[in-house]
């Protein structure tokens, strides 16, 4: 099943990827703000997830949609896709290179909150991360390790499988993060950042929590944390970076969820744990 899923979503990854490549090559602009004045979303945005949502129901009319710029679907089979059409949107809108699709596909798990996030008790099948500006495609399967390919080399090299970094106390660790589109939250944010940031080697903040969290599963990070996400931003990277070696989790245990999302090798996700939780 989870081979399947993952073929499947790779090929509407690429697909979704070429439309949003294509849009930025003419000229992208705002078409909508959402949660604040910066909180933006273009119209590849929304023509990249109705092309994805589209090709999933066309080929998997049963299941459940859960997309970042449409209403959420109901399903009947179970089964969950969860999509981030253009995760890293500012970076889009200004034309650097991190941005991804993310597309991921779980079995959904049961809760009694009908306003739970559907990735807080699902099990993960297959998740893809497509950056189109690096040609990069990051993929995992449940079980099935974690690798990245090189689209359109003229060579045609292999898939590489990634496994994260191991061994790197906190003081000597590479962090990812990234801030909410709140000025609140951003205030709060860079306050735990302050006392961070002296305790670990540095910070880099990418723009997108997909590619964050694929960076970390090929060692370009050693971890990531992150609060204030949404389920779409993480579903696909959570499932490659845990098939590369990484814990993924919030806090005290609790799946990531918008409260926390933290992201390392176990030994470091606990250093990076008890330092998040002495900096608030
Ligand atoms: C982005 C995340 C990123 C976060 C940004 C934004 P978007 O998602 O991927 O990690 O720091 O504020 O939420 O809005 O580009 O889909």
């Amino acid at each position: 099943m989870s081979a399947e899923l993952l073929e499947m979503a790779r090929r509407i990854a690429l697909q979704a990827g070429a439309l949003a490549a294509e849009r930025r090559r003419e000229g992208v602009s705002v078409a909508a703000s959402k949660s604040s004045d910066v909180d933006i979303v273009t119209a590849a945005d929304r023509e990249t997830e109705a092309l994805i949502r589209a090709l999933i129901r066309l080929e998997r009319p049963d299941d459940a949609f859960y997309g970042e710029e449409t209403d959420a679907a109901a399903g009947s089979s179970g089964l969950v896709w969860v999509v981030d059409p253009i995760d890293g949107t500012v970076n889009y809108l200004y034309g650097s290179p991190a941005w991804a699709i993310s597309i991921a596909v779980g079995e959904l798990g049961q809760s009694d909150d009908a306003d739970a996030e559907p990735t807080a008790n699902w099990r993960a099948l297959a998740g893809v991360v497509y950056a189109p500006a690096t040609a990069e495609l990051y993929a995992a399967s449940a079980g099935g390790g974690a690798w990245v390919e090189q689209i359109g080399s003229p060579t045609h090299p292999a898939p590489q499988p990634l496994h994260v970094n191991t061994g790197a106390p906190l003081a000597q660790a590479l962090i990812g993060t990234g801030f909410s589109y709140s000025a609140d939250r951003r205030q709060a944010q860079a306050e735990v950042l302050l006392t961070l940031l002296p305790l670990v080697r540095d910070i880099r903040r990418v723009g997108s929590a997909a590619l964050d969290l694929c960076a970390v599963a090929a060692g370009r990070l050693d971890g990531y944390f992150e609060r204030h996400l949404n389920p779409w931003d993480h579903a696909a990277g959570a499932l490659i970076a845990a098939e590369a070696g990484a814990t993924v989790a919030g806090l005290n245990g609790a799946p990531a969820t918008a409260e926390l999302l933290i992201a390392a090798e176990p030994a470091l996700f606990t250093a990076l744990h008890g330092a998040l939780l002495a900096a608030e």
